[in-house]
């Protein structure tokens, strides 16, 4: 992978990777295909409507169903699935933590049961290894153990030292397969952990970001912590990552999170909050949010926002996606998923475009000063 910062503005970062399948201007937002499919949308939308350079997929999902080695047969994920770009793929740590009916942590791995037929796995640090090695994605994350907040300091202290293990096994057996021949063209990333306790995030960033790792991401937040102590320890955490990097915030979140967070000198971010908000009827605007369920929209013949120019934008009316909406009609989700999407990409690129002019600050001002919700 390459990498290069093109530009900074404070702390943010406009910077371009390149891997073996695209080029990824950041800051970027990747779109969630847990499956391998952005939930209502196909990869014709992603790559003609969306202009998308990298989606994420689960390890977790792709594992269970329909097997890595299924979708090694049929060409990986981007055989597979047709997707031309890159796709990162995340460990299933945080998915047998937050969808497994039980997940037990051990000290040598995550014992959980599938949430789909109960039935009981084992992931290793080398086994999300050889799984992401069979997807092929452009960018793997090594097995991290996590923890809810609010949690005990030991239990916190238990999970950074865990990951840091974790995260050595992880980097010797990928650079071994290297030599090997497998997995050359993968990428991967260490996580970060330690909650929101300032000297557990400083000894996790500095154990992990002393390996030999293409990137770093920061894990462990956006799960109940407030608002601003996710900022203040994103804050705290991003000088302690290596410049010549890429930075990812895992999870997050809002588009004041992205906003906010690309300040403190994040590049890369996902979360399920543009597609799953738009099947629910939340609709992000520069405005603030639109809920198409409301009554106004009834006779509304305005786009959803007037400064959109996404597919759904240009051509329908607030009126038609409220009726659809109602209607539950299935082309209702596709509608609302582009809209968001489109909405979440732009902001990234906004972003990014303000970083290289220098004006950042400016751009973040006027955010705010456009929103009414
Ligand atoms: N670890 C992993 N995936 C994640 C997270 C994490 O901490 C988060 C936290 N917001 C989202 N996805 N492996
Ligand atoms: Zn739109």
């Amino acid at each position: 992978m390459q990498f290069n910062v093109d530009a900074t503005c404070g702390k943010a970062r406009a910077c371009t990777i390149t891997t073996a399948h695209s080029t990824i201007q950041t800051p970027i937002f990747m779109p969630v295909g847990t499956v391998g499919s952005v939930k209502a949308l196909d990869m014709a939308d992603m790559t003609e409507l969306l202009d998308t350079q990298i989606i994420l997929a689960n390890t977790y999902h792709m594992y269970l169903r329909p097997g890595d080695e299924t979708v090694a047969k049929m060409g990986g994920l981007h055989g597979y699935t047709t997707y031309p770009n890159s796709f990162l793929t995340d460990s299933g740590g945080f998915q047998a933590f937050s969808l497994s009916d039980i997940s037990k942590p051990t000290e040598s791995g995550i014992e959980f049961r599938s949430h789909i037929d109960g039935s009981k796995h084992f992931f290793t640090p080398e086994k999300v290894i050889d799984i992401q090695n069979n997807l092929n994605s452009d960018i793997m994350m090594i097995l991290d153990d996590l923890v809810a907040l609010p949690a005990t300091q030991e239990r916190i202290k238990t999970s950074i030292q865990r990951t840091t293990q974790w995260a050595q096994q992880s980097i010797d057996y990928h650079r071994y397969n290297q030599s090997k021949g497998i997995g050359i063209n993968q990428n991967i990333f260490a996580i970060i952990q330690g909650g929101t306790d300032f000297n557990f995030r400083t000894q996790s960033a500095e154990e992990l970001c002393a390996m030999d790792y293409d990137g770093f991401a920061i894990g462990g937040l956006s799960v109940g912590e407030s608002n601003n102590l996710m900022y203040d320890t994103v804050e705290h955490t991003t000088p302690l990552m290596p410049a010549d990097k890429p930075r990812y915030l895992m999870g997050v979140g809002t588009p004041e999170d992205l906003v906010e967070n690309i300040e403190r000198g994040v590049d890369m971010f996902d979360c399920v909050m543009p597609t799953r908000n738009a099947r629910n009827g939340t609709l992000f605007t520069t405005f603030g949010k639109v809920n198409i369920k409301g009554a106004v929209y009834k006779y509304d013949a305005q786009p959803i926002d007037p400064d959109c120019q996404c597919y759904t934008c240009r051509r329908y009316s607030r009126a038609y996606l409220h009726h659809l909406f109602r209607s539950r009609e299935i082309t209702y989700f596709r509608l609302a998923s582009l809209h968001n999407l489109h909405y979440y990409l732009w902001l990234v690129r906004q972003a990014r475009e303000a970083i290289i002019a220098g004006q950042f600050i400016e751009f973040k001002k006027d955010f705010y000063a456009r929103r009414q919700s």
